[in-house]
């Protein structure tokens, strides 16, 4: 029997489930190295804590791994129900709120190492996480694809942790109500862009689809609607996605550096972003909150047929 300790936590909706111990020694060096030595030597491993039975299509591992450099308070390895991610923003204020309860951090400054470079991190008094996330920029502005089923699509594509199609483009009211047909929309933008091979910079997949439209409240400058790679809809403002979006309105002139952009996700819950400038793209920083929901032990049985997890 393997045990795997954990805990859940929410962030606007999105869980993060954080793995504490119990998962197998995935050596030293950067992050990269060891997210590939994970997903090479130790990929049932991802499968048993991130999919059903234990998990579900929107459930985010982080898994805490000793940091290279003794300034960060730890490093995290992000993975889901189909793979991995190079940064998460709901996830990492998950993960911070995690390290607060244990008792492992305190309201300051702190530096988290992930898989596509260190995040500075700002615990807040009143509990909420301001993320200095890595530099975003957009790569390609309106892309037009056309859309089986719905036409002509327009986007941009932008990095902010993870690869964006970022479009304003929508069949549909982006609520709630509409989220089985914003999913649809979303799978369908994801397949076109496949089908054409249109991907971010070096090549890389584009795996997140944004639809961004004026907010149905009034406490938010826009609201979203996030297709992550495993094909759920990401429940909260995506903090990926946010910095894609802040990196696309700073690119026309309509954000300027500073000003506070409040993203809504499709739940209604909001992560307030700014930006300075970087070195070809921005620096953005995300600020929301998150809550822990649940401790435990994951126990995998090897005499158990679905020990590892039901994969794809
Ligand atoms: O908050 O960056 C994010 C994120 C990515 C996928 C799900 N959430």
């Amino acid at each position: 029997m393997h045990t795997v300790d954990f805990i859940d936590s929410h962030t606007g909706g999105e869980p993060t489930r954080v793995v504490l111990s119990g998962f197998p020694d995935l050596g030293n060096g950067p992050l990269h190295e060891r997210r590939r030595r994970m997903r090479d030597e130790h990929d049932r491993w991802r499968q048993a804590i991130a999919c059903e039975p234990r998990g579900s299509d929107t459930m985010v591992g982080a898994l805490l791994v000793p940091p290279v450099s003794a300034d960060a308070c730890a490093g995290v390895i992000y993975f889901n129900n189909v793979g991995y991610l190079g940064m998460c923003g709901h996830g990492t204020i998950g993960v911070i709120r995690t390290l607060q309860h244990l008792g492992r951090i305190g309201p300051g400054r702190h530096a988290l190492e992930t898989p596509v470079g260190t995040v500075g991190i700002e615990l807040l008094d009143d509990g909420r996480v301001a993320i200095d996330n890595v530099e975003s920029y957009r790569h390609r502005k309106d892309v037009a694809l056309d859309v089986p089923g719905y036409g002509r699509v327009v986007g941009d594509i932008a990095w902010g942790g993870n690869w964006f199609f970022i479009t304003g483009d929508t069949p549909v009211a982006v609520t709630l109500a509409h989220q089985r047909e914003l999913t649809a929309y979303t799978e369908a933008i994801r397949r076109e862009l496949e089908r054409r091979g249109i991907a971010g910079a070096d090549n890389q997949e584009i795996d997140h689809i944004e639809v961004n439209a004026a907010p149905a409240q009034d406490d938010a400058d826009g609201q979203n609607f996030v297709l992550c790679p495993g094909m759920a809809y990401d429940r909260s403002p995506c903090g990926t996605g946010t910095s894609a979006k802040v990196a696309c309105l700073a690119a026309d002139g309509k954000l300027a550096a500073g000003t506070v952009w409040r993203q809504a996700g499709i739940l209604g819950s909001v992560f307030e972003a700014s930006w300075r400038p970087g070195v070809g793209g921005v620096l953005p920083r995300i600020t929301g909150s998150a809550h822990v929901t649940m401790r435990g032990q994951i126990l995998i049985d090897d005499a158990d047929p679905l020990a590892w997890g039901i994969g794809v």
